[in-house]
């Protein structure tokens, strides 16, 4: 179901993954601005319709971004682009803060010097910030370990984004993803969410490469329940000035995974195993108690969201 409507929303990086299934989610009662750069993102990913504005833009191009927002006057703002693979950070730390971070403290400056009457800014940040903290499962009020670039401009720009928010009386909300898998997941690069490498190696019968001794386990969340969470943070007033963990609560294991991936298929997947990457965490679950006060409950088990998964895999192959 959905609740906005008859809105005006600004998706960054809404060509995106987690971009692109929002806009598909808020596309039908809603006007949306997708700003995108397609270094990560397809322009294919994009719902076709007249209420969809795709501007091909970095955000880091601070004119265009603010003749942008003036012009556009969004009722809601969901910050979504950056770039997500943590390895790319760390190889090019300066170039990839402007974009993780800078650009959006730009967003925030934009709206508070034109006084821009937005209703939400939601900036999506991640469980990286969490880093090597040991403490399961990670709560927001756990100790935040920033250990990469991208890690870091994730934290500075969650706490710029709420502070602004409080100093300037503009509602904010920042959420920490958890492991999200789904339709549209890019899988190009061998940082690419572990499950959309999975489901391209069962899809093209190509070898699966295992980092350790697949035990390791992550709190995989369903994309549809993200969306949900999303357009419920945008909405809910008491969701201000805060952070929100985003996920299941329910850790699997990669070898558990693999066993329902191949139960779903029919198919047996390739194997091949390697040392543990270097500076993996070994594992990763969330309390998501603090959005589940306001009415958050995450609907896919990992069994149903891979079946959703597959099926949807297969519906597009299909379609060609
Ligand atoms: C996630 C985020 C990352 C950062 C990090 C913080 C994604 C895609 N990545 O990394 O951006 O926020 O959390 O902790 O959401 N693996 C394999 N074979 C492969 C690829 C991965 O065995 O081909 C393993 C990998 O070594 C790891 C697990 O699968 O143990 C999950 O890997 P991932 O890259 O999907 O996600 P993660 O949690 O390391």
């Amino acid at each position: 179901m959905v609740s906005i409507k008859n809105s005006r929303i600004l998706i960054t990086g809404g060509a995106g993954f987690i971009g692109s299934n929002l806009a598909d989610h808020l596309i039908e009662n809603n006007e949306i601005v997708v700003v995108d750069d397609l270094s990560m993102g397809k322009i294919e990913n994009l719902p076709k319709s007249t209420q969809l504005h795709f501007f091909k833009h970095s955000i880091t191009d601070t004119n265009f971004m603010s003749k942008l927002l003036v012009k556009w006057n969004f009722d809601y703002i969901f910050l979504l682009a950056a770039v997500a693979s943590v390895a790319d950070t760390i190889s090019r730390p300066c170039e990839t803060h402007k974009i993780n971070q800078d650009a959006n403290i730009n967003v925030m400056e934009m709206v508070r010097v034109n006084k821009l009457p937005v209703k939400k800014i939601l900036f999506s940040s991640s469980a990286a910030v969490y880093g090597n903290n040991p403490e399961l499962p990670k709560c927001e009020s756990s100790a935040i370990d920033p250990i990469s670039p991208y890690a870091i401009d994730k934290f500075a720009s969650e706490r710029f984004v709420i502070d602004y928010g409080k100093l300037y009386h503009i509602p904010t909300v920042a959420t920490r993803f958890f492991n999200v898998y789904g339709p549209k997941q890019n899988p190009k690069s061998p940082y690419s969410g572990v499950l959309s490498l999975i489901s391209h190696s069962l899809m093209n019968d190509s070898i699966f490469t295992i980092f350790g001794d697949g035990k390791q386990t992550r709190d995989f969340t369903y994309i549809s329940d993200v969306v949900s969470a999303l357009e419920l943070l945008s909405e809910n007033p008491i969701a201000n000035h805060e952070v929100y963990n985003v996920a299941t609560e329910i850790p699997t294991s990669l070898n558990k995974v693999l066993k329902i991936f191949e139960k779903i298929s029919g198919k047996k997947i390739t194997l091949a195993y390697k040392n543990e990457r270097k500076g993996d965490i070994r594992d990763s679950y969330a309390d998501v108690s603090k959005i589940k006060q306001l009415g958050f409950s995450p609907r896919y088990s990992i069994t149903y969201g891979l079946k959703k998964y597959w099926d949807m895999l297969n519906s597009k192959r299909q379609k060609g």
